[in-house]
Formats: structure tokens, C-alpha cells, sequence
């Protein structure tokens, strides 16, 4: 139990307590068939915090029948979308009932800051339900006027059981991405979480249950990618499989299903993002949203603003204040007032971190601030700055996934167009401007699958989110993850009576 007592008094965390560990299988909470648990850690010490049933193959073929059941054998794709839409807006209700408890758990387990994920996180959640709720009774089909005495309808189906593996960057919030769509559908679904990450889930699992969803809907297995997310992306029953982590895992993850049974495949993953200040820029608004776009999440965010471009003109003036910023960042326990920092989530990407930090002074890059770990327990990483960074150097050509901000300098706007699309990944792109004519050239120039002007990490449950190149396939959010759940099927009929 999270202690709320005198001895955490500047911490602002509700209690809350573990009470979800086990897989959530056909509606029942149920240890792993090989009894086997794993560990879940607190990232500010490394503690553990609980034990958690560790799913593997058989947990997950025992998901996957249930959730073919309770899609073949209804009642879930066969109830009115009404009633499914209805089903839905229920666990949005109980999990904003929750949203101080979930919140707290989020932060225990994953280190980010509580007030980020009280009042983003878990309200998004909410956002994504309420949002796909509203369209489970709005998915119809089309008539086609085509050639010939037919006529064609063009039904939409769902599409039966989806396979959903989520990181742990942001674990509450990405579970309501792949589930609102799949499920607004009329979809069953298995998920996996993340291993760092595994108790929100199972929480919210809890409240899906407790909303009245049938008995194997929704499935929520915990455990490793190469066991339990393997089995899951590689098996026969699965009809979808949607991924969101590296590019690397996202790889496997395609050639486990075309090596299955050919199943879609929707995949969101890493990215290097450009930041680009422009000439005219105001260099203290600049520098603010620069910070603000590299280091939120404690720099774990796919669409990171991970290369800073700054223009010659401003280049000196941004770099002072960039580096006065990261000082002036609070780094510290995620659960008190006023830390802008919590730990990263775990040792394996503290220690990934640090070393792209050594590798960074290696390759000569000017270490401006920052670039060593903070304390002697716990991941906590300094806000570190990298000046006179090159496009070849691999702290601008991989993702780091930390607080780590690389300034680069450019000349002119074709030059950072062509610089910035340099690049593997094609996930996100910022641009910083007044002047209209090249925000525009810019916004069309970059190869990416979200252009923010002035602004940066605006999400909405509406708008939709993926990757140009190796950032991913297909996109999530708004009416496109509907897509990604639903059959085709067209109709032909001929007409006996052609007249109209
Ligand atoms: O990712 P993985 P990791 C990036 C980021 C980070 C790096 C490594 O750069 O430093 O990836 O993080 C499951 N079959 N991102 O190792 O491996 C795994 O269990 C099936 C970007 O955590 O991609 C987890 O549920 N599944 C990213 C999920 O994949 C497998 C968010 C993500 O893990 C599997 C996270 C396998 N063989 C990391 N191997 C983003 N796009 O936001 C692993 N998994």
C-alpha cells in the first residue's frame, strides 16, 4: 500500500492499493498457468511494489479462446451498437470515479509525474472512450451504384479477435487507444501490457468488468514481449494485431503475423522528431516549447521533439536559455508539487540513456548542462543539453527515449527540410514561426505523420496519430483506428427489376 500518512505529507498521492496482479481471462482474475509472477518495480527506488502473474503462451492461447468465443458466440458483436456504445460510456464514468486512484497507480509504477497523469492521463482515457462510444452506433456501410443489374452494398464488419501489445511510456493512456476503437467495433480483444508496466491495466480491466462488458471481451494479459507478446502477435486466432513501441519489436511483430496467419498489422513506433525554430522565432517562447516538446514524460514520448534545428541568426541566444532552462528544471519524487522530472521508467532505459550521454561527449558534441545520473537510488537522469551537435552523430540519429535535448544549427528552410527528413523515422515534426509562407513550405516538406506549428504534443482523441517511413504503419485515434477494426465486405445482388 502507497502510504498517505504523516510521513508523505508534501506528497500529494491518494492512497491506493494493488489489487489487480492477476491476468483477467473470460471475466475471471486468474494466475498464470505456470504460476510464475514477475516482479513490478517503483522507479524512483527500485523497489519492488508487486507481483504480478507472468502470462505466457498458454495464458495467452486461454485469452485468445476466450475472446473467439465471446466473438463467435456473441453477445458482444451481436448486441445493437447501442447498447455497446452504452456499455462503454459506463467505464468511462467509473474510470473518471477512479481517476485520482489509477493516476496514483500510473505514477508509482511508471514514475511519471502525478499531476500529469491525474489530470491528462486518465481524463484522456475517459476523452477516448466517451469518443468511441459515440461512434459505435455511427459505423455503416455503403450502397454502390456500380455497373450492370447488381445491387452492391458494401457492409462493415468487425473483425474479430484483435491482439493489442502496449509499451510503458504511456501505459493507461494507450491501453484506451487500442481498446476504445477495437471494442466500439464490436471487437474481442487481448491485450498485453508491458512488463514495467502492468498494474493499470489490470485495474482498468476491473472497471470494464464492472460496466457489465460480457465474459472474454476484453482480455488483459501481463508478461515479456518474446513469450506472451509473441505468442499473442504469432497466433492462429488473432484476425488484428496492433503494436505501439521500437521500431525493432515492430519488425518482429510484422513478420510474426505474415508468418502466422497474414493478420493486419497497425504499428506505432519510434521516432526522432525535428523541433525547428525559425529565423523570426521569439526566442524565449522558443525556448519554453523546445523544452517542453524533448523533456515532457521525462523525454519517453515516441514523438519526442528529440532534434532541436535553431537558426544561425538566433542559434547563441537559444542555446543560453535552452541550457538555463534544463538547469532550472525540478527533478525529483513525481508524486510532489512543483517536480517537473520523475525517474525514467526502469534500469535497462536509465542505463540506455546514459549511455547515448557517453557517446554524445565521444563524438565530440559540446555537453552544455546535465549528463549523469541523479542520486544513488532510483533512474533519475539529469536534464541534460548537447550543443554542436552533427546529423551523424548517433544522439541525433537514434532515439534516446530521455531528457536528453540535442541542438543542431541551420541556414535556410531548405536546408532543414532536407536535413530534417534525414532520417529513418517520420513520426512528428515541430515548427516555430510567424511567418506564414514558411510554416507552410515547411509543414508540406516534412515527412511526418503530425506537423505541429507553435504548438507541440497536442493530442485529441479525434485527431489521428502514426508514422511516415519506420515510425509505423497505418494511424490510430480518430475515425482512421476504426478503420484498422473492421472488415470489408461487399454485397452484389442482381436486380430483376433494373427500372430505377
Ligand atoms: O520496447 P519494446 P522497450 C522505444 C524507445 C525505447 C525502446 C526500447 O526508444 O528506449 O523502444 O523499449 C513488447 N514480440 N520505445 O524494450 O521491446 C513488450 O513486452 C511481441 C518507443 O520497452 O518495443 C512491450 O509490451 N511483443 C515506444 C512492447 O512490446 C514484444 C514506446 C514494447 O516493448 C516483443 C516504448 C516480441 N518479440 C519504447 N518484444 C513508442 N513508440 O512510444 C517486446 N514486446
Amino acid at each position: 500500500k502507497l502510504s498517505t500518512a504523516a510521513e508523505v505529507d508534501e506528497l500529494i498521492t491518494p492512497s491506493v492499493e494493488i489489487r489487480y496482479t492477476k491476468n483477467l481471462i473470460n471475466g475471471k482474475f486468474m494466475d498464470a498457468a505456470s504460476g510464475k509472477t514477475f516482479p513490478a518495480y517503483d522507479p524512483r527506488t527500485g523497489e519492488v511494489i508487486a507481483h504480478v502473474a507472468e502470462g505466457d503462451q498458454e495464458d495467452i492461447n486461454r485469452a485468445v479462446s476466450a475472446a473467439r468465443k465471446a466473438f463467435d458466440e456473441g453477445p458482444w458483436p451481436k448486441m445493437t451498437p447501442y447498447e455497446r456504445s452504452r456499455i462503454l460510456l459506463r467505464v468511462a464514468d467509473l474510470v473518471e470515479k477512479h481517476n485520482d486512484e489509477l493516476a496514483a497507480l500510473e505514477t508509482w509504477n511508471n514514475g511519471k509525474l502525478y499531476e500529469q497523469a491525474v489530470n491528462i492521463e486518465v481524463p484522456m482515457f475517459v476523452r477516448l472512450l466517451r469518443y468511441y462510444a459515440g461512434w459505435a452506433d455511427k459505423i455503416h456501410g455503403l450502397t454502390v451504384p456500380a455497373d450492370g443489374n447488381y445491387h452492391v452494398q458494401v457492409l462493415h464488419e468487425p473483425i474479430g479477435v484483435a491482439g493489442q501489445i502496449i509499451p510503458w511510456n504511456f501505459p493507461i493512456l494507450l491501453f484506451a487507444w487500442k481498446v476504445g476503437p477495437a471494442l466500439a467495433c464490436g471487437n474481442t480483444v487481448v491485450v498485453k501490457t508491458a512488463e514495467q508496466t502492468p498494474l493499470t491495466g489490470l485495474f482498468a480491466a476491473q472497471l470494464f468488468q464492472e460496466a457489465g462488458l460480457p465474459p472474454g471481451v476484453l482480455n488483459v494479459v501481463s508478461g515479456f514481449g518474446p513469450t506472451a507478446g509473441s505468442a499473442l502477435a504469432s497466433h492462429m486466432d488473432v484476425d488484428k494485431i496492433a503494436f505501439t513501441g521500437s521500431t525493432d519489436t515492430g519488425k518482429i511483430i510484422y513478420q510474426l503475423a505474415a508468418k502466422s496467419n497474414l493478420k493486419p498489422v497497425t504499428l506505432e513506433l519510434g521516432g526522432k522528431s525535428p523541433f525547428i525554430v525559425c529565423e523570426d522565432a521569439d526566442v524565449d517562447k522558443a525556448v519554453e516549447l523546445a523544452h517542453f516538446a524533448l523533456f515532457f514524460n521525462q523525454g519517453q514520448c515516441c514523438c519526442a521533439g528529440s532534434r532541436t534545428y535553431v537558426h544561425e541568426r538566433i542559434y547563441d541566444e537559444f542555446l543560453e536559455k535552452a541550457k538555463a532552462a534544463a538547469l532550472r528544471r525540478v527533478v525529483g519524487d513525481p508524486f510532489k508539487k512543483g517536480v517537473e522530472q520523475g525517474p525514467q521508467v526502469d534500469s535497462q532505459q536509465f542505463e540506455k540513456i546514459l549511455k547515448y550521454i557517453k557517446s554524445g561527449v565521444e563524438s565530440n558534441a559540446t555537453l552544455e548542462c546535465g549528463g549523469d545520473r541523479i542520486g544513488t537510488k532510483g533512474f533519475f537522469v539529469q536534464p541534460t543539453v548537447f550543443s554542436n551537435v552533427q546529423d551523424d552523430m548517433s544522439i541525433a540519429k537514434d532515439e534516446i527515449f530521455g531528457p536528453v535535448q540535442t541542438i543542431l544549427k541551420f541556414k535556410d528552410t531548405d536546408e532543414v527540410i532536407r536535413r530534417a527528413n534525414n532520417t529513418r523515422y517520420g513520426l512528428a515534426a515541430g515548427v516555430f514561426t510567424n511567418n506564414l509562407d514558411t510554416a507552410n513550405t515547411l509543414m508540406r516538406g516534412l515527412k511526418a505523420g503530425t506537423v505541429w506549428i507553435n504548438c507541440f504534443d497536442v493530442f485529441d482523441a479525434a485527431i489521428p496519430f502514426g508514422g511516415y517511413k519506420m515510425s509505423g504503419v497505418g494511424r490510430e485515434k480518430g475515425i482512421y483506428s476504426l478503420h484498422n477494426y473492421l472488415q470489408v465486405k461487399a454485397v452484389v445482388t442482381p436486380l430483376k427489376n433494373p427500372a430505377w
